[in-house]
C-alpha cells in the first residue's frame, strides 16, 4: 500500500501519465471489398483500452467522413456501458451504422466534448481518427482533413500486417509538432496481463519535423495519440484549468498468414 502511494505521489510531481486515456474510434473493418454497397459499424467509446477499462463518459460534439474531398455526416446512436465491468454506473458510447455508397478512402473524425480528470487536474479533448478504404479506391489516406490537432498517415493505415512499422505525423493547429509524447496502446478485449506498468502504454516521441516512428508487435487495433496543449478552460469549480488536446488515430494490423514465419 505504502508502495502504491509513493508511486502514486510520484507520478503527479513528474507530471507523467500512468494512466492513458483513449477515445476509441473503430470501425468493423478497415477495408470494404466488393460490387455492392456494405454497411459498416463504427464504434466510439472513451477509455484505458490496454486496461480494458474503465469506460468514461463523453459525448460526441462534432464528427462526420472525408471522403474523395466531400464531408458526409455520421449518426450517431447513444447507448450505455457500465463504467467498470460489474459497476452500477453506467456511461455512454455510441455507435453508427454507415453504408459506404463509393470506392473512396473514407476518414471518419470525432471531436469529444471536455472530460475534466480530476486525478491529473486537467481537461481532456481528444480528436480522434480512423481510416477506411472502399472498393479498391486507395487515393486520399494521406491527406489532411483539417482538424485542429491530427496525426497525419505516412505508412498507408490500412492492409498493415503485425509487425509493420507505423509512421505518423503529428499536426497541431496545422503545423508539426516537435518532440511531443505519443502514446500508443492496444485495443485489449481479451484480458491480455502485462508484466509491469509500463507496458500498457507504449511511448514514443515526434523529431523535429513531427514525425513519430512504432512498429505493430501484433495483430489487432493499436491507438496512436499525440499529447498537445488545448490552452485554459474553466470548470465548473469556478476555477481554471489546462486543457491536454490530444491527436488520435487508430490501425487495424492483421496476423501473419499461415505457414510464415
Ligand atoms: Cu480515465
Amino acid at each position: 500500500m505504502r508502495r502504491a502511494i509513493l508511486a502514486l505521489t510520484m507520478t503527479v510531481a513528474l507530471g507523467g501519465s500512468a494512466q492513458a486515456h483513449f477515445m476509441v474510434l473503430k470501425p468493423s473493418t478497415d477495408i470494404v471489398e466488393g460490387s455492392n454497397a456494405k454497411t459498416i459499424r463504427v464504434e466510439a467509446r472513451f477509455t484505458h483500452p490496454m486496461e480494458g477499462g474503465p469506460n468514461m463518459p463523453f459525448k460526441p460534439v462534432k464528427s462526420g467522413i472525408v471522403v474523395n474531398g466531400r464531408k458526409l455526416p455520421v449518426h450517431w446512436q447513444k447507448h450505455e456501458i457500465p463504467a467498470m465491468p460489474g459497476s452500477s454506473k453506467m456511461v455512454p458510447y455510441y455507435t453508427a451504422d454507415v453504408k459506404l455508397r463509393m470506392p473512396g478512402v473514407y476518414q471518419f473524425y470525432l471531436v469529444p466534448d471536455y472530460y475534466f480528470e480530476p486525478a491529473e487536474q486537467k481537461f481532456i479533448r481528444q480528436i480522434t481518427k480512423v481510416e477506411v478504404e472502399a472498393y479498391g479506391m486507395e487515393e486520399g489516406w494521406n491527406k489532411p482533413i483539417g482538424l485542429k490537432a491530427e496525426i497525419v498517415p505516412v505508412t498507408r493505415p490500412f492492409g498493415l500486417w503485425e509487425g509493420n512499422t507505423f509512421v505518423g505525423r503529428v499536426y497541431f493547429n496545422g503545423k508539426p509538432a516537435a518532440n511531443v509524447r505519443v502514446e500508443v496502446e492496444y485495443l485489449n478485449t481479451q484480458g491480455i496481463k502485462v508484466p509491469a506498468d509500463p507496458f500498457i502504454t507504449q511511448v514514443v516521441r515526434t523529431d523535429k519535423d513531427g514525425y513519430f516512428y512504432y512498429t505493430i508487435p501484433w495483430a489487432g487495433w493499436w491507438g496512436f495519440s499525440a499529447i498537445g496543449y488545448g490552452g485554459k478552460r474553466r470548470y465548473k469549480d469556478g476555477k481554471v484549468y489546462p486543457v491536454e488536446l490530444d491527436a488520435v488515430m487508430w490501425v487495424k494490423a492483421y496476423p501473419k498468414p499461415n505457414g510464415v514465419k
